[in-house]
């Protein structure tokens, strides 16, 4: 384990999955690229996404809302047409919906979600920049069959496999269905997102096709979590369906699998910054497909 400073070339600021040794680099990157009076969210929980890297909003959509979503959800994975299509990932070994990708453009009411201003507008105050979407699913985390999502910093996928320069993109994950503490919510450890894990391993080609499933290569050794996670500890985020957390592209997060009787879905959209367009992978033999990692970057309207 070696703690370098990280030294940026002129194109790549966050090596990862060169070497055969891990290493914490510092971030080089703002959290927060815009300001209080920019939009809704408030002084005091901008400056808690700086420091901790995600904020909550306990009821982003109203009940009614989310029956709407959650009938989206079933009609997607009822669709014998969706569930042929490569953006539908099944749990391994069944035929069970992991996740479908691009919901935004299979669907016009997720389509509709994306252009929310309480969506959108929280994304663009906090990365201070047209915004576009760099990857939109939905994550069914079925009862009694739902697996695990394995620690992961998103960013250093979305770097090297996608081609993302910089940490200026935001997630939101949005509750679609009860976020227990016992049904496989999101863990996030508060703060990691300060420093980027460079992970060992190589990408081998077509690479999504496993870690989409999941992930081996680019997931951080058991050692730099450990410092992670005794430096910063672990939060867990329940809520009710409607409930949302966004969180920075590099936050280490992750989360159980699920065998209560109790599904754990939601819908989690990308924003990336229209001035942090992708460019091509730093640590991969070729880019994504495009409905992983978007490579039309028409901002959100
Ligand atoms: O590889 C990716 O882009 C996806 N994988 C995970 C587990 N989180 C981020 C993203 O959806
Ligand atoms: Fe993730």
């Amino acid at each position: 384990m070696s703690i370098i400073d990280s030294h940026p070339t002129l194109d790549d600021a966050y090596p990862t999955r060169k070497s055969g040794e891990a290493a914490l680099l510092y971030r080089q990157d703002p959290v927060v690229y815009g300001r209080a009076e920019d939009g809704q969210i408030d002084a005091e929980t901008l400056a808690g996404y700086e420091a901790n890297g995600y904020l909550n909003v306990q009821r982003l959509l109203e009940p009614g809302e989310v029956d709407v979503y959650r009938a989206e959800l079933d009609r997607l994975a009822g669709d014998e047409t969706i569930l042929a299509d490569e953006r539908t990932v099944t749990e391994r070994g069944t035929r069970e919906v992991r996740s479908i990708f691009e919901v935004h453009k299979l669907s016009d009411v997720f389509a509709r979600l994306v252009r929310d201003p309480r969506v959108v507008g929280r994304a663009r105050q906090i990365l201070g920049s047209d915004v576009y979407v760099h990857q939109s699913r939905v994550n069914y985390k079925p009862g009694f069959k739902g697996k695990d999502f394995y620690w992961h910093s998103d960013f250093e996928t979305w770097h090297a496999e996608d081609g993302m320069p910089r940490m200026r993109a935001v997630s939101i994950s949005i509750a679609l269905t009860e976020n227990f503490v016992h049904n496989g919510g999101l863990m996030i450890m508060p703060g990691s997102h300060k420093t980027f894990v460079s992970c060992v391993g190589e990408t081998p080609a077509d690479h999504y096709k496993e870690s989409l499933v999941g992930q081996e290569v680019g997931t951080p050794d058991p050692n730099s979590l450990s410092i992670l996670a005794d430096k910063h500890g672990i939060e867990l985020f329940t809520g009710p369906a409607g409930s949302a957390t966004m969180f920075d592209c590099n936050c280490m997060h992750g989360s159980n699998g699920n065998i209560t009787p109790f599904p754990r879905s939601n819908v989690f959209i990308v924003f990336n910054s229209v001035e942090n367009t992708c460019v091509k992978p730093f640590s991969a033999p070729s880019p994504r497909p495009s409905f992983i990692g978007a490579r039309d970057f028409t901002p959100v309207a």
